[in-house]
């Protein structure tokens, strides 16, 4: 697969310069139309402010970029009809000349391809409630298994199963830290209501863990660093709790499966909490694009 890396982007790597990777399924199928594209073009100023590069992934026309323009970034955020890549599709997208937004897996495969080591998102997919009928685990888990990646996410997104989830993580042999807590964020919530066995409390202790994974750590799996919203913008519990009730069983009721079923969630939870959801995890992707510039700094410093 020959990927086009921006120039700008193509640059900070060969000067060794911290990059951040940056996925675009969350624009195109997991925010909201116009506040989407908005939010992508913040993500990255963000990434600038604390002095990285961000390298937003996607496949246009039949071709995976690391780095886009603010051309493209549109085309991901209003193109109808724009894909959702995981890893598995990437191929057949190439193929086909198909334009898609990259989920994690997808994202996370194409970063790793490039040299870009950290990477930055909302939160992660994972084992969905119902699995044992719907047999539906999100190919994040097990394309994380096998790329040296460190994902800064807010936790796994919580209308998954989340204990099933972090099971899935330490059977897959995933690392998983949570940053500045010893307990496992919940997406739109500060804490998932489960704990998690390391703490890291510095970005400069972070890479000290990514070096050490690349002496001892086999086969090539990732780094979680999960890191909480705070809990003044988290969502209210009770109100999480609620809608995400109602929002799983309209998801049963129309019948909903595969690709759709996250954003399917997402958006239901958006409308039905007055964009209070919405707060709440854009307020998670730009603490965790904030905190994946500063890891991406202190790696590169080394
Ligand atoms: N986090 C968000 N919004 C999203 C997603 C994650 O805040 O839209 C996306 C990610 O791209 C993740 C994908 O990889 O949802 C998981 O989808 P699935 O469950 O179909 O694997
Ligand atoms: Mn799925």
């Amino acid at each position: 697969m020959v990927l086009v890396m921006s120039e700008e982007v193509r640059a900070a790597l060969e000067a060794r310069q911290p990059v951040v990777a940056l996925e675009s399924t969350i624009i195109a199928h997991g925010l909201p139309r116009p506040r989407n594209l908005q939010v992508a073009l913040e993500l990255e100023t963000a990434v600038r402010q604390e002095g990285a590069v961000p390298a937003t992934i996607a496949v246009l026309d039949g071709r995976p970029h690391v780095g886009l323009d603010k051309e493209q970034l549109e085309r991901v955020a209003n193109e109808d009809g724009i894909r959702k890549l995981g890893h598995r599709d990437l191929p057949l997208a190439v193929a086909v000349g198909a334009s898609g937004a990259t989920t994690v897996s997808a994202t996370a495969l194409l970063a790793a391809r490039a040299g870009v080591r950290v990477f930055a998102t909302g939160g992660l997919g994972g084992v969905h409630r119902e699995w044992t009928v719907t047999q539906d685990e999100s190919a994040d888990l097990g394309l994380l298994a096998r790329t040296r990646i460190t994902v800064v996410c807010a936790g796994v997104k919580s209308i998954l199963d989340v204990p099933a989830t972090l099971q899935r993580l330490e059977t897959l042999g995933v690392a998983v830290a949570g940053y500045g807590t010893d307990r496992f964020p919940g997406f739109y919530l500060s804490d998932s209501g489960h704990p998690v066995d390391w703490t890291l409390r510095t970005p400069e202790q972070v890479a000290g863990v990514m070096r050490a994974q690349d002496t001892l750590a086999e086969p090539e799996s990732a780094l979680i660093v999960a890191n909480p919203v705070p809990e003044k913008q988290q969502l209210d519990p009770e109100l999480h709790t609620r809608v995400l009730a109602d929002a799983l069983h309209a998801c049963e009721k129309e019948g909903v499966t595969g690709q759709a079923v996250t954003p399917f969630l997402l958006d239901y939870l958006v409308r039905h909490t007055d964009g209070a959801s919405l707060s709440a995890n854009l307020a998670a992707v730009r603490g965790n694009v904030r905190l994946a510039a500063r890891i991406a700094a202190a790696w590169a410093r080394g």
